[in-house]
């Protein structure tokens, strides 16, 4: 199927039809392979039989990141280990990160939702696409990069940082398509402008996402580069990017459905809420191998539209990210939980535990203080003593959240407290 030629994309009904039929596979597949899910239907009662088609979807147990994180590291695969083709990680909520892992056809699917998301962007065959995500266990530098390659587009595997160097080579090598973060799509459009080299460049459009952003933050990057923006959202515990994007109507993202069944629902109740109402999204996986999820809590909220498209594609659109219903942050699009800090700074033996992290936004990087309350006896020892707690405070905590901090270490109770729930957080960025 040709995902740029709208006229030949399924009906709901097709779609719907497809999803519980998938749905009815993977149920019978999943609780033949995995003891976690097994356990957890026969504890409901539940057999495979029972699911018979989308409609029953809703009878399924829920998944979360903790679950994950309690089965570290391969304790949900549903395949033989020869079956793994790659794996993935990312921030849990404490040490430990969240692990995933794919087959090869995993990957080809992965491949094929991302290209779909660059063929809405316009790009072809013909296209140079520099990827600025990070490589690694991060999702977004392999996830864009197999997708180009499996659109047929030249692929630049940039990854990020040296925004200099990313100047030079997106103008020598002419790339006409950007992948990166949006903040950090914005720090490069503004380098890009002060060096005057926007006339020099040829980039078309930028595939942005990893983190939250606005429709103002959009005007401003398309008309800096004279480019179009789109927002492209996933999740690694789902696949990674490429779960959805959206097309150049810019009226939600079309969220892949013969792959994903999404539900939105009251964070609160968790009973699903009606289309175009505001709550959790949390998705299933019909067709992947290595490891399905049944209604998987994204924490992510939305609202979901199921009308057709005007650009004519019938597939669900989920409306931009608002936030989230837990309290990870996006810091420079890396993943952060604050119980992440509070357990690097257990490993420190000088440090009370009281912290506040704050997170502004300096020009357009996310710049992240973390204020630490440390014995008195620091403060009238000599200075060196103090500067020397100060590094090794930023080597744990860089160690632990992959992401550098600004260490500050201040007086016991010279952090404000609270009466309820500590405030272990201020974020000042505005979006
Ligand atoms: O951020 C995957 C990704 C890479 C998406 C590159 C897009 C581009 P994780 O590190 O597992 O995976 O983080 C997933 O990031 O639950 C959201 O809270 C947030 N997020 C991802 N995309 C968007 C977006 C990747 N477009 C978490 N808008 C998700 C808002 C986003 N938030």
């Amino acid at each position: 199927m040709m995902w740029n030629e709208p006229k030949e994309c399924m009906s709901r009904d097709e779609l719907s039809h497809l999803q519980g039929a998938r749905l009815v596979k993977m149920v019978e597949r999943v609780y033949h392979n995995v003891p976690f899910y097994r356990k957890k239907m026969q504890m409901m009662g539940l057999e495979p039989g029972d699911i018979k088609g989308l409609e029953d979807l809703v009878k399924l147990p829920f998944t979360t990141k903790d679950d994950l994180r309690d089965n570290y590291p391969f304790g949900l695969v549903a395949v033989p280990e020869e079956q793994i083709n790659r794996i993935h990680a990312s921030s849990g909520t404490t040490g430990k990160p969240t692990v995933v892992a794919y087959t090869r056809h995993d990957l080809s699917v992965w491949s094929e939702c991302v290209a779909r998301g660059l063929t809405m962007a316009g790009l072809g065959r013909s296209d140079r696409v520099h990827v600025a995500y990070g490589y690694g266990l991060f999702t977004g530098g392999l996830g864009l990069h197999d997708g180009a390659a499996y659109l047929g587009a030249t692929v630049i595997p940039m990854s990020s940082g040296n925004t200099k160097k990313q100047i030079t080579l997106m103008e020598d090598f002419g790339a006409t398509a950007l992948a990166c973060t949006p903040s950090y799509a914005m720090h490069l459009a503004e380098a890009v402008v002060e060096a005057g080299r926007v006339p020099h460049i040829k980039l078309k459009a930028a595939i942005c996402g990893a983190e939250p952003w606005t429709d103002a933050m959009r005007d401003t990057l398309e008309q800096m580069l004279n480019i179009k923006a789109y927002d492209i959202y996933g999740l690694s515990e789902i696949m990674g990017p490429g779960v959805a994007q959206d097309c150049p109507y810019h009226k939600g993202l079309h969220i892949w459905e013969d792959h994903f069944i999404p539900e939105i629902l009251n964070p609160d109740t968790l009973e699903p809420v009606g289309p175009g109402e505001r709550g959790e999204l949390a998705i299933t996986t019909v067709t992947k191998e290595a490891l399905p999820l049944f209604r998987y809590r994204t924490k992510d909220l939305t609202s979901i539209e199921y009308s057709k498209c005007e650009c004519g594609r019938t597939h669900a659109r989920i409306a931009r990210f608002t936030g989230r219903t837990d309290d990870m942050l996006i810091i420079r699009g890396v993943n952060v939980f604050p119980s992440q800090v509070e357990a690097a700074l257990l490993e420190v033996d000088e440090v009370l535990p009281n912290y506040l992290m704050t997170v502004d936004r300096q020009g357009n990087l996310d710049t992240l203080e973390i204020q630490v309350e440390v014995e008195e006896r620091f403060f009238s020892d000599q200075m060196n003593q103090l500067q020397s707690l100060t590094r090794k405070i930023e080597h744990v905590i860089k160690q632990a959240l992959g992401i550098a901090a600004q260490v500050k270490l201040v007086e016991p109770k010279s952090i404000e407290r609270s009466e309820g729930k500590a405030k272990r957080v201020i974020d000042k960025r505005k979006l």
